[in-house]
């Protein structure tokens, strides 16, 4: 008999005790990173006394680190790590200009398979189970990061990768997978070719794990919907600059709440413009220090990422009978906002608008038209097959553009255009916001 998988610790420990190790873990990295003579950290840590540093309540006292710091310590100025003791290197597309590199020991790696088979255990994954992992494979951390999550934790992972959608779906059907990790747009994909070619139902595929991308609650439904009403839609939240996926999870019992594995990833959030740590509740930029990791920590990150700390589960009944952090799904990134004419709003509430709208497919497109003075938005969503066949795509569109205006106040020009007509993303992240400033409408 081959020997059983150690447990994995999807509970946490108490508050107090805790606390402690974060506190512990801080003051252990803040001395190494000032100490291990990387110029880029001696510089950052100039005027920080590591022994100021002795919990968590200290935090304030760090300085940040940003996405830029990383560009311009490209590529490997923030590696505080001998070469040598390093094994794994992953980088994020940069939007503009060069990618963002990540790189890892065999310690990093252990502690990001063991968060990601945390996060696939919480997801009820068991270790008898098949992982049919759709998340892209190579420079992006989505593939390996549950690749070997869904290892440590003992199941037979197939590394399937994006794309290649018919093959996907032959193997989900002649290897029974229950689980399926890929990013939610993707999901949707496998889904509705599975109904178009009659054989949904002999799929055994029962929960998600999404992320990667912005995904609502109208999303999930639309999720749910398309696998026929039982599929469980969890999300899974991470990023490359801590670690990749792996960094929270949401859990069924307690749907809306990411659970941050914050004995490795210390949460705050902050004012997005003046940086201040915020109470728990109030929406702010989350900020994460990795107390782990050894080849690129980094301290008080700003992650670009708008959430909350939700009230603590506490250590007693309920989804609180876990001790992770909770925080709730993401809003959107700071960096996504669009301001039209005047209005601040996020895609994401674009979405809600769409997905609450029981005539919206789930595919949609978002443009903001630059050629004028001002930014005026256009939607472009798919209809359901429903509301194609019943001639529904002219009153849909008055309908959701009125819709917008009285919810959102701005003024969308909406086009509902019929179920299977827009295109849909495969591979790697789907992108819903385009600009448009010249002539060509980026739409086709
Ligand atoms: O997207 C890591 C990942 C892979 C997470 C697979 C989950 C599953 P990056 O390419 O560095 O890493 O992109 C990170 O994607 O800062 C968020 O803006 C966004 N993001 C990631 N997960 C979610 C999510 C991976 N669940 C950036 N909901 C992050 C919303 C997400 N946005």
């Amino acid at each position: 008999m081959p020997a059983p998988f150690d447990p994995i610790d999807v509970i946490g420990l108490p508050t107090d005790q805790k606390r402690a190790l974060q506190g512990e873990r801080l003051t252990a990295l803040v001395t190494r990173l000032a100490s291990c003579g990387n110029p880029f950290w001696s510089e950052r840590l100039a005027d920080v006394d590591p022994s100021s540093i002795n919990s968590v309540d200290d935090l304030p006292l760090l300085p940040f680190t940003v996405k830029q710091d990383l560009r311009d310590q490209y590529p490997l100025g923030m590696v505080t790590t001998p070469m040598e003791a390093t094994t794994r290197l992953h980088a994020s597309s940069g939007t503009s200009g060069k990618p963002t590199i990540v790189v890892y020991t065999p310690s990093d790696l252990a502690v990001w398979a063991e968060v990601n088979a945390r996060a696939l255990a919480l997801a009820g994954t068991r270790p008898d189970d098949v992982l049919h992992n759709g998340y892209g494979y190579g420079l992006f951390t989505g593939g390996l990061g549950l690749h070997y999550g869904g290892e440590r934790l003992g199941c037979t992972v197939v590394p399937v990768s994006g794309g290649n959608t018919a093959l996907q779906l032959q193997l989900l059907e002649d290897l029974g997978s229950r689980v399926l990790s890929a990013t939610p747009s993707f999901c949707l994909v496998l889904a509705e070719r599975a109904h178009a070619q009659g054989i949904r139902d002999r799929l055994g595929v029962e929960v998600g794990i999404l992320g990667a991308e912005p995904w609502s609650e109208g999303m999930r439904q639309r999720i749910h919907e398309a696998w026929g009403g039982c599929f469980t839609a969890l999300d899974i939240y991470g990023l490359s600059e801590v670690i990749g996926p792996g960094v929270a999870m949401e859990a069924p019992d307690d749907l809306g709440a990411l659970n941050v594995f914050d004995d490795h990833f210390l949460p705050e959030i902050v004012d997005l413009e003046t940086g201040q740590p915020l109470p728990d509740g109030e929406f702010g930029e989350l900020v994460i220090t990795t107390l782990t990791k050894e080849a690129m920590p980094v301290l008080r990150y700003r992650t670009g990422d708008i959430t909350r700390i939700l009230s603590d589960g506490g250590d007693t009944a309920g989804p609180g009978t876990r001790n992770w952090t909770r925080m709730a799904r993401l809003t959107g990134r700071a960096d996504d906002m669009l301001i039209i004419r005047g209005i601040n709003v996020y895609p994401r509430e674009i979405e809600t608008v769409l997905m609450d709208d029981p005539d919206v497919g789930a595919n949609y497109a978002i443009v903001v038209d630059r050629r004028g003075a001002m930014a005026e938005l256009r939607v472009r969503a798919e209809a359901t097959s429903d509301a194609t066949t019943g001639g529904r795509l002219d009153v849909g569109a008055e309908r959701l553009s009125k819709v917008l205006a009285d919810r959102l106040r701005i003024r969308t020009a909406v086009e509902l255009v019929a179920d299977g007509s827009m295109p849909r993303t495969e591979v790697g992240k789907v992108k819903r916001v385009f600009e448009q400033v010249g002539d060509i409408d980026p739409l086709g």
